[in-house]
Order: structure tokens, then sequence, then C-alpha cells
């Protein structure tokens, strides 16, 4: 052996093993909600999982708190791979990709259970695939959960108390049509929207039991109506430019320790939602637990045919989903 090539494999051993503490992956990971949300829960669990699980080589940094932008915005910096991951809600997805509007149909899933069932197979797979055509490697759902509604005007039980109410919608043309077709008055506003209800620049929004409480929304909202209308996914997703540069071991490590993630804060969130309600009755929220379900599920019978949903691959997955989830 030459003196030379002895050195090269001396050079490359010593370079194996001397790798610097620093991790060979990093992903900043964006959500636009704050420590304690849904969202942040997923991002610190799939951290910690990430990073024990890679024995440090991979690292990730998140940001929160609207600090690198609005929903929208996070995901266009997902898109370049200035940031690698994020867990967004579905609603503001659907300028990027109109096949998401399907998970977001209202009234579409009635149970968790059924939402996972779907969501985690090849239902739901066919729309993270889908991502990949705005730039996106879809990786799994997480949950916002079933939104409710909250006013600070009156009592709603039906569509019709529903006339005249301002409401703060998300960012996603389904969730102002579902409150247009159903008689209010409908503004698409990027979160957070306290100040906004404080203010009176709206009358109400529509989240679940959790963004009420952690958001405090019930210093601002009177009257909580069940409604109940969307089950509210997460989409958890990567940068597909970034994705493509990963080798086939970190790639089912991350895919592997997301879903675990996704899979804890879904039962994280469902396991609180009692204690929630109880939460909101006592800092003397008026809530209507039963309103007319029926009423408001026959208002919105004819978004189906609208041209939100006319995509001929969209509107059949819309059908497909229709179909199994009866
Ligand atoms: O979790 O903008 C919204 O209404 C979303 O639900 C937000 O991500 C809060």
């Amino acid at each position: 052996m030459t003196k030379k090539l002895l050195w090269i494999i001396f050079a490359g051993t010593l370079l194996m093993y001397s790798r610097p503490a620093a991790a060979l992956i990093q992903i900043k990971l964006g959500v636009v909600t704050k420590p304690g949300s849904a969202q942040n829960i997923v991002a610190e669990k799939f951290k910690e999982l990430v990073e024990k699980a890679s024995n440090g080589d991979i690292n990730v940094q998140i940001f929160h708190s609207k600090s690198i932008g609005n929903e929208t915005e996070i995901l266009q910096q997902i898109q370049m791979n200035t940031i690698q991951m994020g867990i967004i809600t579905a609603g503001p997805f659907d300028t990027f990709d109109p096949i998401v509007r399907v998970i977001n149909y209202p009234f579409m899933f009635k149970t968790h259970e059924q939402a996972d069932k779907i969501l985690d197979g090849p239902l739901g797979a066919k729309i993270l695939k889908s991502l990949e055509r705005a730039g996106f490697k879809g990786l799994c759902f997480s949950e916002n959960g079933f939104r409710d509604l909250t006013n600070n005007k009156h009592p709603v039980r039906t569509p019709d108390d529903l006339r005249g109410l301002k409401i703060r919608v998300m960012s996603s043309v389904l969730h102002k049509a579902i409150w247009q077709i159903l008689g209010a008055n409908p503004t698409p506003m990027p979160w957070p929207i306290y100040t906004e209800l404080e203010q009176g620049v709206i009358d109400g929004q529509e989240n679940p039991l959790w963004v009420i409480e952690v958001y405090k929304l019930y210093e601002v909202q009177k009257y909580l109506t069940l409604t109940h209308h969307v089950y509210s996914p997460h989409i958890d997703v990567a940068s597909l430019k970034w994705w493509k540069t990963l080798d086939a071991n970190t790639k089912d490590l991350i895919q592997k320790t997301i879903y675990e993630a996704a899979v804890f804060q879904r039962h994280d969130n469902r396991s609180k939602n009692a204690a929630r309600l109880a939460f909101l009755k006592s800092k003397g929220m008026q809530i209507e637990e039963h309103p007319d379900i029926d009423a408001f599920r026959a208002k919105v019978a004819g978004l189906k045919d609208m041209d939100l949903y006319s995509e001929p691959r969209v509107q059949a997955l819309l059908i497909e989903m229709m179909n199994a989830t009866k």
C-alpha cells in the first residue's frame, strides 16, 4: 500500500469519528399558534422524538406565535425551503391545492375515529400525495379538532340566527363559502384575531374548544354553539425540495416520528374537551349544546355542486370521501 493511500484511510477514519457535535440536519419548523396550542404540541413532541431517535443528528428549531408570518406565509417559505417543515391547519392550504377542500367539507366526518380511519388510510394518502404538485411533502394529519361557533351578539341555535353576524373565517375559499351559504357575513382573516373580536370589527369566529380556551376568546365572546360543522385537521408537511435531498433512513425516521407525534397530540386534544367545556361555562359563556344540526346540514348541501369542487379530480375524491363517511 502506498503511503498516500494509507494517509487517506487514516484521515478518512479520523473524519468519521471526529464528527462535530452539531447536528447534521437542521430543521426549521413553523407553526402560527403559540405554546400550549394543538400545533405546538405536535411540534414539540416531534422535536423530542426525532432528536432522540437520531441521537442528535437531527435538530429541530420551532418558530411559533407568528414569528415567521401567518399560515399562508409559512407555507410559501416551506415551498421555497427556507423553512423545512410546518404544522398548518388544513383551511389555508386550499389556495395551494383545492383538493384539501374535500377534507374540510362540512359535516363530512361524524366521529374522531372515522376521521382517523379515513385520514390515516388510502384517501388521506391521496391528499398528502396530491400536495406534491404544490411543492409540499405531505407527511400526516394531526388535529385542530371539530370547529364550533362563538359570537358576541346573541345565542345561535339555527342558521336563521346567523343573519347579519360578522364571522371571521380562515383564509380559505371554502370556509368563506360555508358561512355565506349559511347566511352569515364572513370575512377571511389570518390568525390570531383576539383584538378584532375585542374591538367588535367582527362579531364571531369558529374554532375548536382548545382555541377558545388557550386564546382566552371567552373574555370577548359570550355565546358558544357546538356546531361541530367542520373537522379541522392540521397537515404536517415538509418542503418537497428539501425532502428530495434526504436519504431513505432519514425520511423513514422523520415520517415515523411525526406520525407518532400526531397520534399523541390527537389523543391529548380529545381527552381534554370535556374539561374545556366546563371551563368555558365557568367563565360565563352561554353554551348551546344542541343546535339544529339538520338545518345547518340542509343549508350547506349545495356546496358540493359549486365551482370550488368542480375540478374533476377534486369532485371525484369528494364523492369517494362522502361514500366512505356516510
Ligand atoms: O388554530 O386560523 C384558524 O382559525 C386556525 O384554526 C388557527 O390555526 C388556530
